[in-house]
C-alpha cells in the first residue's frame, strides 16, 4: 500500500460515526498517580495486567475504534503471550502510540509549556509501525491565565503539533493532534472558549503551512468549560460555546474530532459530548478520546486485585457504551448505573 492508502485505510477503520478512542497512554509518572488513587503500586506487572484487562474486554470493539498506548504497552503481552497491540487489533480496535516525550516550560514565555520529542521521530515511528501502531498522538498543553497562553506560546506549540503531524503522515501514520487547554484555574467559560478558538486557529494555520493533509488526521481538543475552581456549566452551554468556536476554526475536511476529558468526571464528559451531538451542526464526527472519563470506574472496580479483572472490564464497557450513545445524541443520565 502507498503511504496515502495506509492513511486512508486507518481513518476508515477509526472513523465510523459510532465509536471513539480509549486513551490508555499515561506515561510512567501519570499512571503512578492514577494507581495511587486506588492504593496500587505502579509496577511493570501491574501496568501490564491492568492494560491487558482493558484491551481484552469482550465487546469493547463495538464502541471503541482505537486505543492510544504508551510505548511500554506496545511491547507487552497478555497472559497467553499475545502482544497487546494484537489483542487490540483482534477486537477491531486500531492500536496507536503516544510519541511525545513530555513537556516543560517554554523559554521566553513565562507560564507557557512546550512538548519535547521531535528528534528521531521518523525512526521511532518506523519501529512502532513494526509493533502494530497505525496512528500516533502528540499533546501540547496550554495553561490558562489572564496572560497565558502568550502569543509566543500559541505560535510555538502550534508549530510543534504541525511538525509532528507532517512527520507522521510522511511515515504513513495518522496523527492525532492534541492541543489541551487546561481546565485548571478560575477562568470563565467565555475565556476558555476564547483561548480554545485562538489555539485551534493557530494550529490549523500551522498544519496548513506544513502541508498536513487534514483528511488524514484527527483533532483531540478540550471542550470549552469554566475553570475547575468555578461552578460547572450545563452541558447545553458547554456544547454551544464549544461548537461555535469549532465552527470558526476547524476546517470541515477534518474527519473526526475526539475530545479529551481533561479532568471532567465520567458522567459530565458523556453528558457534554451528548449535548454537542444533539446540536446537529457539525461537519465532522464528534467523538471521544477519553482517558480518565473512561477509565476511572474501571480503575476503582479493579483496585489492584486480579480477581476484579472482570468487574473492571464491565465498568469500562459500560462507560464506552454510554459514550457511544452520546455520539448518537441518545445518552440520558437515567442510563447511568443500569446493567443493560
Ligand atoms: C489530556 O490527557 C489525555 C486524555 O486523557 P483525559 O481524558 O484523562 O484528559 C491523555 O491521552 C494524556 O495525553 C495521556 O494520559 C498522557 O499524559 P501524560 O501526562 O502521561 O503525558
Amino acid at each position: 500500500m502507498s503511504v496515502s492508502e495506509d492513511l486512508q485505510a486507518t481513518i476508515a477503520d477509526m472513523v465510523d460515526g459510532r465509536r471513539g478512542i480509549l486513551a490508555a497512554d499515561e506515561s510512567s509518572g501519570t499512571i503512578a498517580k492514577r494507581f495511587d488513587t486506588i492504593g496500587v503500586e505502579s509496577t511493570e506487572e501491574n501496568r501490564r495486567f491492568y492494560r491487558s484487562a482493558l484491551l481484552s474486554t469482550e465487546g469493547l470493539g463495538d464502541y471503541v475504534s482505537g486505543v492510544i498506548l504508551f510505548e511500554e504497552t506496545l511491547g507487552q503481552t497478555d497472559d497467553s503471550g499475545t502482544p497487546l497491540p494484537k489483542v487490540s487489533a483482534a477486537q477491531g480496535i486500531v492500536p496507536g502510540i503516544k510519541v511525545d516525550k513530555g513537556k516543560g516550560p517554554l523559554p521566553g514565555a513565562p507560564g507557557d509549556m512546550i512538548t519535547y520529542g521531535l528528534d528521531g521521530l521518523a525512526e521511532r515511528l518506523d519501529s512502532y509501525r513494526e509493533l502494530g501502531a497505525r496512528f500516533a498522538k502528540w499533546r501540547e498543553v496550554y495553561p490558562v491565565s489572564p496572560t497565558n497562553p502568550t502569543p509566543l506560546g500559541l505560535t510555538a506549540n502550534a508549530e510543534m503539533l504541525a511538525r509532528y503531524a507532517a512527520v507522521c503522515q510522511s511515515c504513513g501514520v495518522v496523527p492525532i493532534v492534541e492541543p489541551e487547554v487546561l481546565i485548571d484555574g478560575d477562568h470563565s467559560i467565555e475565556r476558555s472558549a476564547q483561548v480554545n478558538e485562538h489555539v485551534w486557529q493557530k494550529v490549523f494555520d500551522a498544519l496548513h503551512r506544513h502541508g498536513v493533509q487534514l483528511e488524514f488526521m484527527i483533532l483531540k481538543p478540550s471542550m470549552a468549560t469554566p475553570g475547575k475552581a468555578c461552578a460547572k456549566a450545563p452541558p447545553e452551554q458547554v456544547a454551544e460555546y464549544t461548537m461555535r468556536c469549532l465552527r470558526r476554526a476547524v476546517p470541515a475536511a477534518v474527519p473526526s474530532i475526539n475530545f479529551l476529558s481533561g479532568g471532567q468526571g465520567p458522567e459530565e464528559a458523556t453528558a457534554n459530548l451528548n449535548a454537542l451531538n444533539q446540536l446537529w451542526q457539525a461537519p465532522w464526527q464528534l467523538s471521544f478520546s477519553f482517558g480518565r472519563a473512561l477509565q476511572e470506574p474501571a480503575l476503582a472496580a479493579w483496585a489492584g486485585e486480579s480477581a476484579n479483572g472482570p468487574a473492571a472490564q464491565k465498568a469500562l464497557l459500560q462507560r464506552a457504551h454510554l459514550n457511544h450513545l452520546a455520539m448518537l445524541g441518545e445518552y440520558d443520565e437515567s442510563l447511568e448505573g443500569r446493567d443493560d
